[in-house]
């Protein structure tokens, strides 16, 4: 159960952010009892709820109110905040922190015997992605015709299966690319965790200064590993 009266924070359950921003929160204070196979986690010394869910549904738990902050990738929280534009949902958050974990970048990669000379070789291809709004964002600022297949999974996979012709994927190290005979072209978003909340004016006096209380703590957490 959650209390309206306490702060609630959405976290990734399981994944990539999730110790990170657990890490943070415990840095700066939060004393957390997680249980692994629990939604929510409670704080034992701040009127703090995390809710442990997929990274997906982080912003739109934000932008509908049903959390008051949320840490997330740049790269998803950019990506639904399109999508619910597009579908007339609220799209709303401010970001209270940029943090120093969780750096990727979304890149469009060919297969290595493609021939490429800049992005008008992508005319008329189709590029597999779990990012499409971002992709066809993308296109339409470069001009380009292209087209944006959805995938959830495997995406590194598609131009093998024939599924596509390229790929616009998450990219850190450049190993996934390179294992799968892929070669890394236009950097097309660079992304970062982020903190992030929903609009301040709807935050109770007594969530919000809380949250003034916590996050010039975040800034001491960063400044002390630069
Ligand atoms: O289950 P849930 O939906 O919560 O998790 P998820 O599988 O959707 O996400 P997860 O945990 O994989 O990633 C969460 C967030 O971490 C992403 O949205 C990014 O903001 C960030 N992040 C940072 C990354 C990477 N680096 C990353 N390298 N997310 C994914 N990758 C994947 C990428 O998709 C590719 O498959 O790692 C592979 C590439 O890595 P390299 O090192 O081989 O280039
Ligand atoms: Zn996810």
């Amino acid at each position: 159960m959650t209390d309206s009266k306490r702060l609630r924070i959405a976290v990734q359950k399981s994944g990539r952010l999730s110790d990170d921003s657990i890490a943070l929160l415990k840095a700066i204070g939060v004393k957390l009892s997680i249980r692994d196979r629990l939604l929510i986690a409670h704080s034992t010394n701040e009127k703090i709820d995390l809710l442990r869910v997929r990274d997906d549904d982080i912003p739109g738990l934000v932008m509908d109110g049903v959390v008051d902050l949320g840490f997330i990738g740049e790269n998803e929280l950019e990506e639904k905040m399109l999508e619910r534009k597009a579908s007339g949902k609220p799209a709303d958050y401010e970001v209270l922190r940029r943090l120093d974990y969780g750096g990727c970048r979304l890149s469009i990669a060919v297969p290595n015997e493609m021939p490429y000379a800049g992005v008008s070789s992508l005319e008329g291809k189709r590029v597999a992605t779990t990012y499409p709004f971002l992709l066809e964002r993308y296109f339409i600022e470069q001009n380009i015709n292209a087209k944006a297949v959805m995938l959830t999974g495997s995406v590194e996979v598609a131009p093998r299966a024939g599924v596509a012709d390229a790929i616009c994927d998450l990219v850190s190290t450049g190993a996934t690319l390179e294992a799968n005979g892929l070669e890394e072209k236009e950097v097309i978003f660079r992304s970062k965790a982020v903190l992030i909340q929903r609009k301040d004016s709807e935050l109770s006096d007594e969530k919000q200064a809380l949250i003034e209380r916590l996050a010039p703590r975040i800034d001491g957490v960063l400044l002390a590993k630069e």
